[in-house]
């Protein structure tokens, strides 16, 4: 088989004195953390689409990026060149599990049905690799925001004929991903919002959207796809007011409409940071309300209002967002995925490389040092004695539903208030750095 990346050899574990761009410092996928293997608490995924199909180019210009494969016109022979360079990458970087949409693997056909043999095609290439190199499907999806048909959404565009070719290609996405044994299946609303109230009809837009997550579930359970539906909070980009806008926003609705049972998140770092939350509070979100599904890895910019796809590299956001999946119990059927693309100007195949050691070593070494400061126990033990006061006497009533309005006034109407006690924000993030810096 044609080599794609020649100048890059199979990527290994050298430590940290290592002073080879090209080796793991941070890490070795064997490491064990809080009783399981690196790989198999990070499960870092690779996204098809930026690793694959990206070429650079952004609004003020063209592609940069210099691929093996760019010669290559016909659009079929293009997309086999992408898969057998996705497995190489897999290979050499040593990550076990992908992810993609359906069209970035295959290309779009004169109809639906040409679209659909073109994805068999690819998908019959993928399977035997996936087989040969024990690679796994970490999720799929559906792009339904690139071909203009969408230009008013998907499942809540104003043309009931948009919305029925969203639910065929959703329905046809979902096969792939169950024959490809995906784990989950995410929707991101790429097109799912609006732009002004003028002409949008909001109230019919949501419930066709709850519909539609509906019609998934019930195809799914007919087929037998045992997998895990996610939905990917984005709060704006590509419309204005994006209807997933947080995990909070997100849990709201699917109870709203009885979805609940079926759907975890997909949290991303850079669509946390355009919320105006930070990444921790998202996965936290999820984790209380038992809906941490995977994450997207990717960081952006806090001084640009989009997505900038970065490759995470910030060491602190990295320790405290797995901080939080460590308290969530880990991250169950989801991974890490790289959504995360080269900077434009980082066109070389081996900056691929470099960008992915970068973030690979940045989440091997924020949970391990996670983890460390969840054995430390001294920020849990701070909290728990925060709150120690609705363990016994009248707090303790609260909690077990004992109290109401008229029982607390009773309590509190003649007695002194306790005093309360610092919150020693200074202190406990000087414990955070403590554990990075002494690591
Ligand atoms: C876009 C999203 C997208 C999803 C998959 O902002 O992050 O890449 O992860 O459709
Ligand atoms: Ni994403
Ligand atoms: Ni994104």
């Amino acid at each position: 088989m044609k080599e794609y990346f020649c100048n890059v050899q199979k990527i290994k574990f050298e430590g940290r004195e290592s002073k080879n761009p090209l080796a793991f410092k941070y890490y070795d996928a064997e490491e064990m953390v809080g009783g399981k293997k690196l790989k198999d608490q990070l499960r870092f995924t690779m996204s098809y689409w930026h690793t694959l199909t990206a070429s650079g180019a952004d609004p003020f210009g063209v592609g940069t990026y210099v691929r093996e494969w760019d010669a290559e016109q016909d659009p079929m022979k293009l997309a086999k060149m992408r898969m057998e360079a996705a497995f190489e990458f897999m290979n050499k970087i040593d990550i076990d599990y992908f992810a993609f949409h359906d069209r970035d693997i295959a290309p779009e056909g004169k109809s639906l049905e040409e679209t659909n043999r073109n994805l068999d095609e690819i998908v019959d290439l993928c399977e035997g690799l996936m087989k040969k190199h024990n690679k796994k499907l970490l999720w799929g999806t559906a792009n339904m925001f690139t071909n203009p048909r969408f230009v008013h959404g998907a499942a809540t565009t104003c043309n009931a004929d948009v919305f029925a070719y969203a639910a065929a290609q959703v329905k046809k996405a979902i096969e792939v991903t169950n024959r490809l044994d995906g784990e989950n299946y995410v929707f991101w609303g790429g097109r799912e919002g609006y732009e002004t109230l003028l002409n949008t009809n909001m109230g019919l837009e949501q419930d066709n959207l709850a519909r539609f997550f509906h019609m998934a579930v019930d195809y799914a359970q007919k087929i037998g796809f045992k997998g895990q539906f996610l939905i990917e909070p984005k709060p704006k980009e590509p419309t204005k007011h994006q209807y997933d806008f947080d995990t909070a926003t997100v849990l709201g609705f699917l109870r709203k409409y009885d979805l609940d049972k079926y759907f975890k998140v997909n949290i991303e770092a850079n669509h946390a940071t355009l919320a105006g939350h930070t990444y921790e509070h998202e996965i936290a979100v999820a984790g209380i309300n038992g809906a941490l599904g995977s994450l997207d890895i990717n960081q952006g910019d806090p001084n640009l209002g989009w997505d900038t796809d970065q490759f995470p590299t910030n060491l602190y956001d990295a320790v405290l967002a797995m901080y939080q999946v460590l308290k969530c119990g880990g991250i169950a059927s989801g991974g890490l995925n790289f959504d995360s693309k080269v900077r434009r100007a980082s066109f070389e195949a081996d900056d691929l490389f470099i960008a992915y050691i970068a973030g690979m070593d940045t989440f091997a070494q924020g949970v391990k040092i996670a983890q460390k400061l969840l054995d430390g126990g001294e920020i849990e033990n701070f909290v728990k004695e925060r709150y120690s006061s609705f363990t016994t006497g009248i707090g303790k009533d609260i909690v077990e539903g004992k109290a109401d309005f008229e029982s607390l006034e009773k309590y509190i109407i003649n007695k002194d208030v306790s005093a309360n006690k610092s919150g020693r924000q200074e202190m406990l993030e000087a414990i955070v750095n403590k554990y990075i810096l002494n690591d």
